[in-house]
């Protein structure tokens, strides 16, 4: 078997070499875990899927055809938007009866070993779960979830697992929006339990709150008092803190952390309206109370499906989304536009000359946004502004 290097089918057109990547040639004939029968097996990596491949590839669980989809996705090539959100037209019917959990807590809280250890008790009861990244700085970092994959070498080999690392580059914004649709693959593939791991640096945790049912935040003990580093808005985003790693020795102060936790809950607004947040202690490392926390989580479940909060939430997210997407595609169109970008540049200058006044900056700044809002983007204006990129872009 040999492998080979080539280009996969989402590089931009007028990309470089920069986009080549080494690609193993899979067997032929060959599934890949998948539960049931029919299914359609791609003959070489080249090999384009049309939309009915990989609509019935998704549906039948073939774990390759829905890695392919999620890169499709994951591409910011233009000619790849169409048939990818008419492949989310398709799937959405079959997505929705699952539940979402949020996993999110500093680095070194355990998510990883948490997700290990849950991931595979609920495999092991019959679920089949998703594990998905959102991390905000995977874009700088290039990626740390490599590192974390290797970590969860149980649930990664588990026939009834599929793990996605974060999509790395891109805005926040852009991440979400990949995340949220690399979730509903997974839901249409037959996912019923998605977990999502986020890092605990900031952004991440609201942007994870926005696509998942539950959320739980990871903590670690000698907390209580200064709740190491989480600022208040997150435990107030959380459906309940869980104090990892009380074994042995730390077992004691866990308990305490648990209790100066549910002590700091009772003041706070509680994530989830008709919910009561509490503290919990677990192991990820023994396997102590991860059983406990997912009753916690059937309850949460029971609770708000009863009063209608459930399905509230998620049209709510997905409202939420939508306007997320328009706001994404306007700032892009601004972004893009060269005469706001001319106009931004100059206006940089004076500003940090103080020639100008940030007030009537930032009126400069909205007078060429909406006059070039009625522009076709990147039409250079009548009066030759040049063409200006940003170094961000
Ligand atoms: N003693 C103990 N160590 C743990 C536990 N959970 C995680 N760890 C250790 O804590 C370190 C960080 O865990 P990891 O899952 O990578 O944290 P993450 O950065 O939040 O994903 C690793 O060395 C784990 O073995 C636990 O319940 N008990
Ligand atoms: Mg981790």
């Amino acid at each position: 078997m040999q492998d080979e290097t080539y280009r996969p089918d989402w590089v931009p057109e007028d990309a470089g070499s920069q986009f080549a990547c080494r690609v193993m040639r899979g067997r032929e004939g060959v599934r890949n875990g998948a539960d049931s029968a029919a299914c359609v097996v791609p003959s070489s990596p080249a090999r384009r899927l049309s939309l009915e491949d990989y609509e019935a590839g998704i549906l039948a669980g073939d774990r390759m055809i829905l890695a392919r989809a999620i890169t499709l996705f994951e591409s910011n090539a233009p000619r790849h938007a169409e048939p990818a959100q008419e492949l989310v037209r398709r799937l959405l019917p079959h997505t929705g009866e699952t539940i979402r959990v949020g996993i999110t807590g500093v680095p070194g809280a355990g998510k990883s070993t948490f997700i290990e250890a849950l991931g595979c008790l609920l495999c092991d009861r019959g679920h089949r779960v998703a594990v998905l990244a959102v991390d905000p700085s995977s874009s700088v970092s290039g990626g740390s979830i490599l590192g974390d994959k290797t970590r969860m070498e149980l649930l990664s080999r588990h026939p009834r697992a599929f793990i996605r690392p974060s999509p790395s580059g891109g805005t926040l914004g852009g991440v979400t929006r990949k995340s949220r649709e690399t979730l509903l693959l997974c839901e249409a593939a037959g996912y019923d339990v998605v977990l999502v791991e986020t890092v605990g640096v900031g952004q991440g945790e609201t942007t994870v709150r926005s696509m998942v049912d539950f959320f739980l935040v990871l903590v670690l003990t000698g907390a209580g008092d200064e709740l190491q580093g989480i600022k208040k808005g997150v435990i107030e985003l959380a459906d309940a803190i869980l104090v990892n790693k009380a074994d042995g020795d730390n077992r004691r102060n866990a308990l305490v952390a648990q209790a100066d936790y549910n002590q700091v809950l009772h003041y706070l607004r509680p994530g989830t309206e008709g919910w009561t947040t509490r503290a919990y202690t677990c192991s990820a490392l023994t396997g102590e109370g991860i059983a406990d926390i997912w009753e916690v989580v059937l309850e949460f479940r029971r609770l708000v499906r009863e009063s209608g909060f459930f399905q509230r939430r998620r049209y709510l997210q997905t409202l939420a989304w939508v306007e997320s997407m328009a706001e994404e595609h306007l700032r892009n169109r601004m972004a893009q536009n060269p005469a706001v970008a001319a106009c931004r540049e100059d206006i940089r200058r004076r500003v940090l000359t103080g020639d100008i006044s940030p007030t009537a900056a930032a009126r400069e700044l909205i007078d060429a946004m909406e006059k070039a809002f009625f522009l076709p983007a990147d039409v250079p204006s009548s009066d030759g502004v040049r063409s200006v990129r940003f170094s961000s872009d």
